[in-house]
């Protein structure tokens, strides 16, 4: 029975305790292998684990990945079946790193497809972006071939890549949109990855003061609200966008932040709510002020929050590299 849960919920503490009672040697490779082979593994759990920093799990990724057999594989096929093996967890540096770790593998798989790792890698996100906006119902304004191919000029060393090579990937995704392992029932093409964070907060009402406790997650610099955990539909989205966030006091009601826009003071928080009939109206709030269970637990999602206002981490992650790819000059 233990051997069984461990293998459902593998986590950090589950490698551990098989590593001291012997089960598992305490080296990358066997890491990697269990990880790889075992069926029945929570693949949230063993994309955390892939993704951490220290050097033990910086090597069982490695190892990880070089499990996966690329060669001749176009880099659609070969991201098929990375995204299927685990499942990429929130953290922007987690998902540079095993993108990073992808993109290696698949040039050491294909030596003459790309001039260099980082081609792949930024490839490789406007695919996932491209499979999101052709697959997920809420994206109205479709990628097309001409703008795949746009977007991706000069990121092969300063050169483009072949278009027959682009319509190849595009096609793919149009026809098959990725399968993402669903431990939690969330899945790529409605949040793009992991929400940053998600949990149970009060919220005190716009114009009626009263507090809700509501299910709030953070994805997308969108904090969404929730009546019940299972809810297909918000209650109500708070679009992060030029709004601040801060420790806040309230009477009687400790841990509490509030989210402001701080050039329009007064004036309505662009949001939307939903009305107890159903209707799906603007915001009423001038400020949005919520409680949380504990300073911790304030101080967690005040930090959260700022990150997913402040940045946009996927663009920086690709915007770095394509910057550095653009201006490399094209080789002989
Ligand atoms: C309601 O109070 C709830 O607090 C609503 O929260 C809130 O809407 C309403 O504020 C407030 O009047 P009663 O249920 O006591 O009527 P929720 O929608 O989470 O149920 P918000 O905008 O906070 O969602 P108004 O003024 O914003 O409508």
């Amino acid at each position: 029975i233990m051997w069984n849960l461990l293998c459902v919920c593998v986590c950090v503490c589950g490698i551990n305790y098989l590593v001291e009672n012997k089960l598992l040697e305490r080296s990358a490779q066997s890491i990697a292998e269990f990880l790889y082979k075992e069926e029945g593994l929570n693949k949230t759990a063993i994309g955390e684990f892939l993704g951490e920093r220290e050097e033990l799990h910086l090597q069982t990724l490695k190892a990880f990945v070089e499990l996966h057999e690329f060669s001749d594989l176009n880099l659609v096929q070969a991201l098929r079946q990375f995204l299927w093996s685990f499942r990429l967890p929130g953290e922007a540096q987690k998902i540079d790193r095993m993108m990073e770790a992808f993109a290696t593998r698949y040039c050491d798989c294909n030596t003459h497809v790309f001039q260099s790792t980082d081609t792949c890698y930024i490839l490789s996100f406007a695919i996932i972006m491209l499979n999101t906006s052709l697959h997920n119902p809420n994206v109205k304004d479709k990628t097309t071939l001409e703008r795949f191919f746009s977007m991706n000029r000069g990121i092969n060393n300063g050169e483009d890549l072949p278009d027959d090579l682009l319509s190849k990937l595009y096609e793919s995704i149009r026809n098959e949109p990725f399968k993402i392992p669903e431990d939690d029932g969330n899945d790529l093409t409605h949040t793009f990855f992991n929400p940053d964070r998600e949990g149970w907060l009060l919220k005190l009402g716009g114009r009626v003061k009263t507090w809700k406790r509501r299910w709030f997650i953070l994805t997308d610099n969108c904090l969404y609200y929730f009546e019940y955990t299972t809810d297909k539909e918000p209650r109500g989205i708070i679009p992060l966008e030029n709004l601040c966030v801060r420790e806040v006091p309230y009477p009687r009601k400790p841990y509490c932040l509030e989210l402001y826009n701080p050039n329009s003071r007064g004036q309505k928080i662009k949001a939307c709510k939903t009305e107890t009939d159903g209707r799906v109206v603007e915001g009423k709030h001038q400020s949005y002020t919520i409680c949380a269970p504990s300073a911790e637990e304030r101080d967690s999602w005040i930090e959260a929050i700022r990150a997913s206002i402040t940045k946009d981490p996927f663009y920086d992650l690709v915007s770095v590299r394509k910057k550095k790819v653009i201006n490399q000059a094209p080789q002989d």
